[in-house]
């Protein structure tokens, strides 16, 4: 239903582009959406959408704006990739939809709607690329999956409480929600490095910072929902999160990782989360590179 909305509203907007460009615009205008390369949805492979949503952190709060800050980045760096001579706009065919309205005052009305719109573009048989926002929403995303999907999650922490301040929807419990749904087995935590005991002890289930061997394993010719909170890497890489924990990972040491699971297994959809603005821009240009790239890498297959 959304999904209809937008392509009629997208309808209306290209239309009157279409008259007022003709008669008035001598020139491009820069757009704030993610860098697309079809005009309509019906075309696109991947469907990019943002969801603004920062209601149940507890630390630093602005990861809504996580969604605005990782388009503009991806609109500033190359879409040419260097490393594999291709250029991600000619390989995959992305959309942007636009920016989910979450439910601010309500995380599990935001967790469905987000449910919503992800089992809408599974419908259309469309890849979901989902910007955060808080790492609850990737909920939704798992909820719409359901056990079609394992789940690989790159994450400094557990994110597996089993309530938060009195909350079962919140940041930090999102990922044993989901477990209740696809089991502790279907989930796989990289870059894991602090929680509490509890946490600890629940994890003991899933395969939690494995060896490049038992991974390629788990993944291997499975459906893989691929969830990268962007804390997974150290401070220094990505300073613009909502929960900073020190001694991370080096992106160059996570770019291979990505490059297996898209290789070996079948990703059917992925989101990029955690995202808060900082001044020096670092985070959500790793955010928008680490995008690029992930999408080559699945194209490549
Ligand atoms: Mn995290």
């Amino acid at each position: 239903m959304e999904i209809n909305r937008l392509w009629q509203d997208n309808l209306k907007t290209k239309i009157k582009c279409f008259f007022v460009q003709l008669f008035f615009m001598k020139y491009e205008f820069i757009t704030s959406k993610f860098p697309s390369s079809v005009e309509n949805i019906r075309d696109a492979e991947v469907i990019v959408f943002g969801v603004p949503y920062d209601a149940t952190v507890d630390f630093l709060p602005g990861t809504r704006f996580g969604p605005k800050i990782i388009r503009e980045a991806a609109n500033f760096i190359e879409p040419f990739d260097v490393e594999l001579g291709k250029n991600v706009l000619e390989e995959v065919k992305i959309f942007d939809l636009g920016d989910l309205e979450p439910v601010r005052g309500d995380a599990k009305k935001t967790v469905e709607r987000v449910e919503e719109q992800v089992k809408e573009i599974i419908k259309m048989k469309k890849f979901p690329l989902m910007l955060g926002g808080e790492h609850l929403i990737s909920l939704g995303a798992v909820k719409a999956f359901g056990k079609d999907a394992k789940i690989v999650c790159f994450d400094a922490h557990y994110d597996l409480k089993e309530v938060w301040q009195g909350c079962d929807y919140a940041h930090n419990t999102w990922l044993r929600r989901a477990a209740e749904i696809i089991g502790e087995k279907n989930i796989s935590l990289i870059g894991v490095r602090t929680g509490d005991e509890f946490e600890y002890d629940f994890s003991k289930k899933m395969l939690v910072n494995p060896s490049i061997e038992d991974l390629a394993k788990f993944v291997k010719e499975n459906k893989i929902y691929l969830s990268i909170d962007m804390d997974v890497f150290d401070p220094a890489y990505a300073p613009g999160v909502g929960t900073p924990e020190p001694f991370g990972l080096v992106p160059a040491y996570v770019l291979p990782i990505i490059e297996l699971i898209a290789k070996t297994s079948n990703i059917i959809g992925m989101d990029v989360v955690e995202v808060r603005p900082l001044e020096d821009r670092k985070t959500e240009v790793l955010a928008a590179r680490l995008i690029f790239k992930s999408l080559l890498y699945m194209s490549q297959i």
